[in-house]
């Protein structure tokens, strides 16, 4: 006789036992990815909300606020970007802030219930005189008990390991796209720099936050192939953070047309499957979402947001909005399962309780 959770799988077409659900791997195909992107959506979404409470509490969401530190009058060609000096997009541009001024964002964060704060510069990378600014900024905000993130474009391995020294814990350096897109969106760094500017942000020991953005006119394919760089670093990313292209006026994927909601949520389960341990933020893009099809990114394994009204330079929903979605969903911050469990009747008793004939699996029993 089947064991009832294999035969549970079975019905679900995923055809797997518990050890394949929980392998972590760094050699995933295109094609498979694929396979996974293209499943029955129950059996995706199945498959990738068991994947992702074998390793996290699934009603926890890490919370993390950002700030433009430096904004617009960007060199950098992104097609998508709203800062690149190239578009007219009426972007008022603005120097470094103030080391004190971006403490006091800081300190707002906090109140508000952020747990990262996180700082981006419009920059193709930070020049030698902003180091002392940003190593501040990071020390200052640190003292105040956040985690520390910045986005300031490519590093290299000497300012990497300055910025880890102050206490720069995360470094978002996205992928964007696959490498076969990629050069329909930038023109001006190549992939293998952002590559390679993830390998100097791991050697200096801080932890990687890297993922794309969906919605620019690629393919599916070209998402399986974002998803597989992604998943095939030599580590996963801590954080993965899948944006939905924000339209901005001016710039040239203005008039790209909307994505449907529901690819929009396989990917998010496709990186749940594939990157088991790492945080997935469900990134720019919300303030255009559900909050059907934000509460679908929950279930499908995102654990992570962006909070406070403001991006970058476009809005995000407001903190009470947000406060209020999660008390709806039931939703808290976060706390990490130290020990995954052994199996998954621990955790979903009626999931594979004996019947003579079908499975159901009871919401809230
Ligand atoms: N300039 C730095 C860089 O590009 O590495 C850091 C800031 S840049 C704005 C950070 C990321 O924001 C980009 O890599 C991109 O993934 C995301 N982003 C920018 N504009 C966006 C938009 N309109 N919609 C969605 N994501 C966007
Ligand atoms: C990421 O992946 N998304 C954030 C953060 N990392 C830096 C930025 C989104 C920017 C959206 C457009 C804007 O507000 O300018
Ligand atoms: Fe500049 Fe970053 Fe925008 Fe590209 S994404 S134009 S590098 S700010």
């Amino acid at each position: 006789m089947i064991p009832p959770l294999l035969r549970l799988l079975t019905i679900a077409g995923v055809n797997l036992t518990m050890n394949a659900l929980s392998t972590i791997r760094h050699d995933w195909r295109v094609d498979e990815i694929q396979s996974l992107l293209q499943l029955p959506f129950n059996d995706l979404l199945f498959r990738a909300h068991s994947v992702h409470r074998q390793y996290f509490d699934a009603n926890a969401v890490q919370v993390s606020t950002l700030l433009s530190i430096k904004t617009g009058a960007c060199p950098e060609d992104c097609k998508y970007c709203p800062q690149s000096a190239r578009y007219d997009t009426g972007l008022e541009r603005e120097k470094l802030m103030e080391v004190e001024a971006v403490i006091e964002k800081a300190k707002a964060a906090k109140a508000a219930g952020s747990d990262r704060f996180c700082m981006g510069a419009a920059w193709r990378s930070p020049k030698e005189r902003d180091m002392p600014h940003v190593l501040a900024m990071v020390k200052g905000v640190k003292e105040l008990g956040l985690e520390t993130c910045m986005t300031l474009g490519m590093l290299d391995q000497d300012k990497a390991g300055r910025l880890s020294d102050a206490g720069l814990d995360y470094y978002n350096h996205n992928l964007d796209t696959s490498p076969e897109y990629y050069g329909e969106i930038i023109t001006t760094r190549s992939y293998g720099d952002r590559l390679e500017t993830l390998d100097n942000v791991r050697k200096a020991g801080m932890k990687v936050c890297s993922g794309g953005i969906l919605g620019m006119g690629e393919s599916h394919k070209d998402r399986a192939g974002l998803l597989q760089q992604l998943a095939n670093l030599p580590q996963h990313p801590d954080s993965v953070p899948i944006n939905q292209l924000v339209k901005v006026a001016g710039t040239p994927l203005e008039t790209e047309e909307d994505l449907d909601p529901l690819d929009f949520v396989r990917t998010i389960a496709t990186a749940r499957i594939l990157m088991p341990k790492s945080h997935v933020r469900l990134s720019a893009g919300r303030e255009q979402m559900s909050e059907e099809m934000q509460a679908m990114c929950f279930f499908a394994g995102a654990n992570s947001i962006f909070y406070g009204e403001c991006l970058l330079t476009t809005p995000n929903p407001a903190a009470n909005k947000d406060q209020a979605l999660f008390r709806k969903l039931g939703i808290n911050s976060e706390h990490r399962i130290a020990e995954a469990p052994a199996v998954l009747e621990e955790l979903i008793p009626s999931l594979t309780a004996e019947s003579d004939g079908e499975q159901f699996y009871r919401v809230g029993s």
